[in-house]
């Protein structure tokens, strides 16, 4: 049976591809989703794709991998920098996690340099743009 990884996306990034080009580019978060789908089924993986801009739709998502996902790639968006509450609950998953950052948050505001995620994370990303989403799948192959 293939491996399901779950990929959650945090708040605003509905807005992906609409507007700060300069920082996040020109892709849509859907042109995001479709890429995935081509590559994890090259790789022989199943995704699940979800975005909120709720803290606590994020922690209910993530409660739902606990019983039927192998990994979770997660941009937790600007909760990365201040949710306790979306650490706990990827606590609570058994499995790999890969954190992901579209930009390169070391090189941008000092309030983003500290993740409340990192150090659960088995993996992060930043600086890659949206082609991380698909480099984070490889790490799931
Ligand atoms: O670089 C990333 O992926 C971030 O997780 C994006 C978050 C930011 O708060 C983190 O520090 C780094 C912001 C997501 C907002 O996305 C937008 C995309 C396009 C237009 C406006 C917001």
């Amino acid at each position: 049976m293939s491996k399901l990884i779950y990929v959650l996306n945090g708040p605003n990034l509905n807005l992906l591809g609409k507007r700060q080009p300069e920082i996040y580019g020109h892709e849509t978060l859907a042109d995001v989703e479709e890429r995935m789908r081509k590559r994890a089924s090259t790789l022989g993986l199943e995704i699940e794709f979800f975005q909120s801009n709720y803290e606590g739709a994020l922690v209910e998502k993530i409660h739902e991998a606990r019983e039927k996902a192998d990994g979770i790639i997660i941009n937790p968006a600007a909760y990365t920098h201040t949710s306790v509450a979306i650490l706990d609950a990827l606590n609570a998953f058994d499995h790999p996690v890969v954190e992901l950052h579209i930009s390169n948050v070391h090189k941008r505001e000092a309030f983003r340099h500290h993740s409340f995620v990192s150090g659960r994370a088995e993996a992060v990303m930043a600086g890659f743009g949206t082609l991380g989403y698909e480099l984070a799948l490889e790490y799931f192959k």
